[in-house]
């Protein structure tokens, strides 16, 4: 493997992403700490590399560019599962499930309702992963509302509110 692939892996790999993160918080505290740098600099940079590490850790990156425009990390939220799909904004699903992503059929009453909820991210997603298959974004499932993976989600719910 040549440097420039070693490169190349490096800058793609998480956990070297995190350790490089970790080294340049070590390096500015022994910075600070002979003197070399100014406090509110240091606290500065150190508070910048913390929420950097802090998103690594989470499992998403930002897109700066929509977090400049709209200010909600929310929003800005940009993920890329295994096969390559991308996924952004509310769509994306932490590591670890948070209360609000955390949706079963029994959050809903009937089944269209919980289809509109996963249409709402299958199509975004779909929407900007345009050289992806069907399937691909239908295996995201991103709430796991779809067992077997056919785009249909909460068969078992009632297709009208029950009286
Ligand atoms: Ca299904």
């Amino acid at each position: 493997m040549g440097v420039k692939d070693y490169l190349q892996k490096a800058r793609t790999t998480k956990s070297t992403r995190i350790w490089l993160i970790i080294l340049l918080l070590v390096i500015v505290a022994v910075l600070y700490f002979f003197g070399l740098l100014k406090k509110g600099f240091a606290i500065g940079i150190g508070i910048v590399l913390l929420t950097a590490l802090g998103l690594q850790v989470f499992d998403y990156d930002l897109d700066l560019g929509t977090l400049w425009r709209t200010g909600s990390i929310d929003e800005s939220r940009v993920q890329y599962t295994d096969d390559g799909i991308k996924i952004m904004g509310t769509c994306v699903k932490p590591a670890g499930s948070t209360k609000e992503y955390d949706l079963n059929c029994s959050n809903f009453t009937t089944q269209p309702e919980a289809q509109a909820k996963y249409d709402l991210c299958a199509n975004e997603i779909a929407s900007y992963n345009t050289g992806k298959t069907e399937s691909q974004i239908k295996n995201l499932d991103i709430y796991g509302l779809d067992g077997d993976k056919d785009g249909i989600v909460c068969e078992a719910l009632p297709q009208l509110p029950q009286q």
